[in-house]
Parts: C-alpha cells; structure tokens; sequence
C-alpha cells in the first residue's frame, strides 16, 4: 500500500468514525429530551392532581383568590377545608393555599438573575394552616401562550397570568359560582441549561361543600 492510499483509507475511516459519533450523541440528546419531557408531564400531573384533591376539599364560602374573596383571577388561591359539621353548621379548618412565588436566585422582576435563559421563573407554596411546603418544581413566570406585554395573548381571558394560575366562574348573573380553573405551566432544563422544556395543563374543580 502507497502512502497515498493509507492517507485515503485514514481519511475514510475518520469521516466514518465521525458519522458515527455524531449518530451516537444525537441518539443521547433525543433520549434525554425524550427522558425530560416525560418525566415533565408526569410532574405535572402529579402536582395538578395535588392541587386538585387539596381544593375540592375546600368550603366554597372561605375561597379568596390574591385575598380576596371577590376577585376572579390571580396566582394565589387561599381556602379552608370542610372538616365536618357540628350543630348544623358546616366546621372549617385552618387557612391554606396555593400561590406561586419568585424562585430565589430570581431577585429582580424582569432580569433573568440566575443567567439560565428563563425570566423569571418562580415555583409553588403550598401552605396547609400549620407550615409551607415548597413544591420543588420550577413553575413559569407566565403561563403558557404568554408575554409580557399587558395583552392576553393565549387568550384565557388574563393578560399576563402566571404559570400557576386560578379563575373563579360567574353565572349569568354574574354571581361567583363553585368552580374553579387550575392552571399551569412547569418548566425543566436540560443539564446543560440548553434547553428549556415546558408542559401545561388546566382543570376545572367544583367545590361541594357550601
Ligand atoms: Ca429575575
Ligand atoms: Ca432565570
Ligand atoms: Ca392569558
Ligand atoms: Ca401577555
């Protein structure tokens, strides 16, 4: 063999080596995006159904959305739990809640302070009456089908929700009624905080006791 046919068959082999590395890391990256995005949905569904179970416990008369009892729509929902009923009257426990809260690393609104590529990004207390529980999950500072522009683009109704977020219904009458819709936006990031994956789910949740 010439020298010039051992430098072409090196050339060859090296343009196939790199081929198939290539395959190899885009086969990892598929499986890892593939891995995140499932195990994203399967959180989401987890914290949907908690929040879920949670409040359809709850006293329809004690439901304050941002703390207030007339507000239709916010990222903080507040709520007793019916515990029984003792001489008639329908027995409450104490306050809890859901609101979603700026992540840490997240001091100033509108400065992605932690440089990851997410603005903003916050995550849920849970709040039962005796301590908080931070849910450990990022929740998006806007829900999905949102920008910060003071227009509802996902058209739900809100402009600028966030990723965590509760609207009461009215009748016809325009009275509150019992129900509310539970919506969210979690978010994950790859390991090297490449790419941001997001999932979103909404449910309705009727309260049955008075
Ligand atoms: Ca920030
Ligand atoms: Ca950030
Ligand atoms: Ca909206
Ligand atoms: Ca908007």
């Amino acid at each position: 063999m010439s020298l010039l046919e051992a430098l072409v068959a090196t050339v060859i082999l090296a343009v196939l080596l790199g081929g198939v590395f290539a395959f190899l890391v885009s086969a990892r990256d598929h499986f890892e995006s593939v891995t995140i995005e499932s195990d994203l949905r399967d959180r989401s569904r987890i914290v949907m159904d908690f929040i879920c179970t949670e409040l359809r416990q709850a006293s329809a008369a004690t439901i304050e959305i941002n703390d207030s009892p007339t507000t239709l729509a916010g990222s903080k929902i507040a709520f007793k739990k019916a515990i029984g009923y003792a001489g008639g009257a329908l027995q409450v426990g104490p306050v809890n809640a859901f609101t979603w809260v700026l992540a840490p690393e997240e001091t100033l609104v509108g400065v992605d302070d932690d440089a990851d590529g997410v603005l903003d990004e916050g995550y849920i207390r849970y709040s039962d009456g005796i301590g908080d529980r931070d849910l450990n999950d990022n929740c998006s500072s806007l829900l999905e089908g949102e920008v910060e522009d003071t227009v509802d683009n996902n058209g739900n109704g809100a402009a600028d929700e966030r990723g965590l977020f509760f609207q009461r219904k009215t009748n016809v009458a325009n009275s509150i009624v019992a129900e509310v819709i539970v919506r969210l936006t979690l978010i994950k990031r790859d390991r090297f905080r490449r790419v941001i994956y997001e999932t979103s789910s909404e449910a309705a949740v009727t309260f049955r006791n008075p």
